[in-house]
């Protein structure tokens, strides 16, 4: 079936999570939708609001545009429009569009009866900014944990947010999520290596099977995951590198107060109880 018989026998209406028929039809080659209505609203109302927050501070070259979260003293409560008020609106449009977008996807899933692969995974992205804006600063009692929306100020924040706790990289978490990130491009590089190799055989040969994938794994380590196992494992090791991410914020402050390099502390306890240079850590 060619592509476009393809999209006029199952673009058709049903499989809507609400409303019924209200918004199920297509403009152009987009899906509408209610939640393709809602994306929008959230979305341009936040925009919105970021330009407000730029003609505010009147500072319009993208780089050095800020959005700040209250400060601390506002606790959990809603902060006036000029002092974290526009943060806190934006962040709801952001968790609004964010999860409006995900729905759309449950539909177009349930139109195709196909998985809810794609929307399970995007909720671990949505995971991974609610932790920093929402679950982390919930649970440390004020909005003002929350990250800064600005190019320059959000990395300002991640490094002295990072230092607060001493060195990051000691974080475990954080280990294991950068560990999860850099097996995820060690997984992509050998698939898409693989399947272009196999794509592109050498001068006046047609393009090689799956069991040519197989058996050079095969031959090269003794063993092949194969094509299907092989996404399997992609979308498991980039997943758990967004999670283990979320984890790595969320356990610094809320579980954590001091620095990452005193968590292993009991480790010099056990291999070296005499260890000498304890007390000079940061
Ligand atoms: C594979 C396979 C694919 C692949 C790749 C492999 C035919 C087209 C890349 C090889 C992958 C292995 C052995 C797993 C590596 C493990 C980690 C943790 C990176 O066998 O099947 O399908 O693309």
């Amino acid at each position: 079936m060619s592509l476009l018989s393809f999209e006029r026998k199952y673009r058709v209406r049903g499989g809507t999570l609400v409303g019924g028929d209200l918004f199920d039809y297509w403009m152009g080659p987009f899906y509408v939708g209610f939640f393709g209505v809602t994306t929008v609203i959230f979305a341009s109302l936040g925009t919105a609001l970021i330009f407000y927050g730029a003609a505010l501070q009147g500072e319009f070259n993208p780089w050095l545009i800020d959005i700040q979260p209250p400060p601390i003293e506002y606790g959990l409560g809603f902060a006036p429009i000029k002092e974290g008020g526009l943060w806190q609106w934006i962040t709801i449009c952001a968790i609004g569009a964010f999860c409006s977008w995900a729905l759309r996807e449950v539909e177009i899933c349930r139109k195709l009866g196909i998985g809810f692969h794609i929307p399970f995974a995007f909720s671990f992205a949505i995971f991974a900014y609610v932790s920093l804006v929402v679950i982390r600063p919930v649970m440390m009692g004020a909005w003002g944990h929350g990250f800064p929306y600005g190019i320059f100020t959000h990395l300002d924040w991640v490094s002295n947010t990072g230092y607060a706790y001493g060195n990051f990289h000691y974080n475990p978490a954080h280990m294991i999520a950068i560990t999860f990130f850099f097996t995820t491009t060690l997984a992509l590089a050998l698939h898409g290596s693989l399947i272009l190799s196999a794509a592109n055989p050498r001068k006046g040969h047609t393009m090689k099977t799956p069991d040519h994938e197989d058996t050079f794994f095969r031959d090269f380590i003794g063993y092949s995951i194969g094509p299907l196992g092989i996404h399997r494992l992609g979308l498991f090791l980039a997943l758990n590198a967004g999670f283990w991410s979320a984890v790595c914020i969320v356990i610094s402050g809320p579980f954590w107060e001091l620095t990452w390099q005193e968590w292993w502390m009991p480790w010099a306890d056990i291999f070296d109880p005499n260890y000498e240079h304890r007390d000079q850590w940061p």
